[in-house]
């Protein structure tokens, strides 16, 4: 333990990144800081101790404590916390280049070192970076956040124009609810997310009072609607809302709000926002489904689903998720009236093998297709990397979030769940082999899987020593990365589901191949335009989940497993972990 953490400080007083080692300007709370300025407050940052130190479980102490690890198990738990280290690292570095150059606006575009507001000016990488730098304790980073939250997130929620509902209920009042839990918000809930920390920057209830003033313009979406689906975008400014242009809202977009306004009536004592939200999933639970499967576009003016296309990929991916988290988020109340949402996700998880899986050749990797044209129609080999947020799913629920082990020495799984996480376990493996048949070591956006009948070439400009070369085609349209984070959730997941430690030796592999091809040496991370190119055609943009998700699950993949507990937690669709009622 002395040894580990004594290799830390030592890798933690090593070089600091490019961005922040006076190569840019600094900016910190809005006022312009000197190289030196910068330079000594990350070094400062980087030879803090850990916040987490590395706890032992009850197995591994004696009956006084004291440690009876041996040397092996020691050199592994200071490797991956070392690693752990990196990845904190490159959170940093890709706060720097947001902060020096784009502090205010939704995204950074790291290339052009300038900021741009996709999702409606609410400075989404802020919000949807502060609860990662608090699970990292960089408190000068959740500083830095907090006072940008409280001294402009109000006034531009008021006076901001169209935002789309769903991206800001996930990113911006997601991040606000747990910024608030995880600054110990609840009275008597300290600590209960694996650490105590007292952070800077702004009190607890200045993040409950920002999240309760964006859901009440938000709320908009569900009355204005004539149906309980609500409109896709809101004009915060007036409390209004309206349909998307082709009048219709994405399936995944309105059954993905509640784990978010639930936890807010939660907290703020006033059910109408888990009630409106809840109506859309009791509403969808009446509606005709393909084998508990739905169609990927949803009218809020009939209700009706619309089109015939099922997929698991954009569009679709987060219903399956949330039926099984909103359910989750129930706790002790899960045989209770919100049963429906299980039996629905039972459904579709029986729906998605029976239709949508299939196996590749000639290597056999188990893949989740798509139904464009419905039940009756072709089967598409085509899974999107968003698909890949599948697996993580699949296990959780399957065990309910406890370990694999415990689940089973508590006789605790159904056949069906045991079927779950053996799928779980391939899909996890199809989804990183998308990375490491690449020659960056990237994923594609889409993946098409080689089937029987299907006669697309092969990968071309690939990984040419991959085993599964064959089996994977990525076509020239497909070939960009966003820095996407869903691999990396479900190695999270599988890994402390199964204590299997290869998901972690993947989880590193792909970290390791962001670093080299995607980390920008201003400050920043960018999108990529093909993956299968050495070096890649880079991207301009730094998308806020880099921050929100991705470096967050892989932080959490390479740290200790009594930090934001699976059974105590569930992560909305963003990786904002809310608690469990
Ligand atoms: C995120 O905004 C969420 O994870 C969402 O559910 C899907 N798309 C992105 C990440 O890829």
């Amino acid at each position: 333990m002395i040894g580990g953490l004594a290799f830390l400080m030592l890798t933690h007083s090593g070089p600091i990144p490019s961005a922040s080692n006076g190569l840019v300007k600094g900016i910190a709370n809005g006022k312009d800081m000197t190289v030196t300025e910068v330079t000594s407050k990350f070094r400062r940052l980087w030879i803090k101790p850990p916040r987490l130190p590395p706890r032992l479980s009850p197995a591994e102490k004696g009956h006084n404590g004291s440690s009876i690890l041996d040397s092996d198990k020691l050199n592994t738990m200071s490797e991956w916390t070392s690693r752990q280290g990196k990845v904190k690292e490159a959170f940093i570095h890709a706060w720097s280049g947001y902060r020096n150059y784009a502090m205010g606006y939704d995204e950074l575009m790291p290339l052009s070192r300038r900021g741009v507001d996709g999702l409606g000016g609410l400075g989404a990488t802020i919000v949807d970076s502060l609860d990662t730098a608090m699970i990292m304790g960089i408190d000068e980073i959740v500083s830095e956040a907090g006072t940008w939250v409280e001294k402009h997130l109000s006034k531009r929620i008021f006076e901001k124009g169209q935002v789309n509902l769903f991206e800001t209920t996930i990113r911006v009042l997601g991040g606000l609810l747990s910024a608030y839990h995880l600054s110990m918000g609840e009275q008597g809930m300290s600590g209960d997310w694996g650490s105590s920390i007292t952070f800077k920057g702004p009190k607890s209830e200045v993040y409950l009072e920002t999240a309760k003033d964006l859901a009440d313009r938000l709320l908009s979406a569900f009355t204005s609607s004539p149906t309980p689906v609500p409109f896709s975008d809101v004009f915060l400014r007036d409390h209004s809302a309206r349909l998307a242009p082709d009048g219709l809202s994405s399936t995944s977009e309105v059954s993905t709000l509640q784990l978010e306004f639930n936890y807010l009536s939660i907290i703020s004592g006033d059910p109408k926002y888990g009630m409106e939200a809840m109506k859309v999933l009791e509403h969808l639970r009446t509606l005709p489904k393909v084998e508990g499967l739905v169609p990927i576009y949803i009218s809020p003016h009939s209700g009706e689903f619309s089109g015939e296309n099922i997929r698991l990929g954009s569009r679709g991916d987060s219903y399956y998720e949330y039926l099984i988290k909103v359910w989750l988020q129930q706790g002790k109340d899960r045989d209770g009236h919100l049963k429906y949402l299980h039996e629905m996700y039972e459904e579709a998880m029986k729906g998605v093998k029976h239709l949508l899986v299939q196996k590749s050749i000639p290597k056999g990797l188990v893949f989740v297709g798509e139904l464009p044209y419905g039940s009756n129609g072709a089967f598409s080999p085509k899974m999107d990397h968003l698909v890949c947020f599948l697996p993580g799913t699949l296990a959780l629920g399957a065990t309910k979030g406890i370990t694999k082990k415990k689940a089973m020495e508590g006789n605790l799984l159904t056949f069906e769940d045991l079927e779950n996480l053996k799928l779980a376990e391939e899909l996890a493996k199809t989804c990183f082999q998308m990375y490491s048949v690449t020659s960056t070591g990237l994923a594609p956006e889409i993946a098409y899987f080689h089937v029987e009948g299907v006669s697309d070439g092969g990968l071309d400009g690939g990984n040419k020593s991959s085993e599964y070369l064959n089996d994977i085609i990525i076509k020239h349209a497909d070939r960009h990365n966003l820095l996407r984070p869903e691999t990396v959730e479900s190695l999270f997941v599988l890994h402390r589901i199964t204590e299997d430690p290869k998901y972690r030796e993947w989880g590193w592999q792909i970290f390791e191949a962001f670093e080299k091809h995607t980390k920008v040496d201003s400050g920043g991370y960018s999108s990529l335009d093909d993956v299968t190119t050495v070096p890649p055609h880079r991207r301009d943009k730094m998308e806020t989940f880099f921050l929100g998700e991705t470096l967050k699950y892989l932080y959490l993949l390479f740290g200790e497993n009594n930090v934001l507990p699976l059974d105590k937690f569930v992560f909305n669709t963003e990786a904002h972990p809310l608690p469990i009622n």
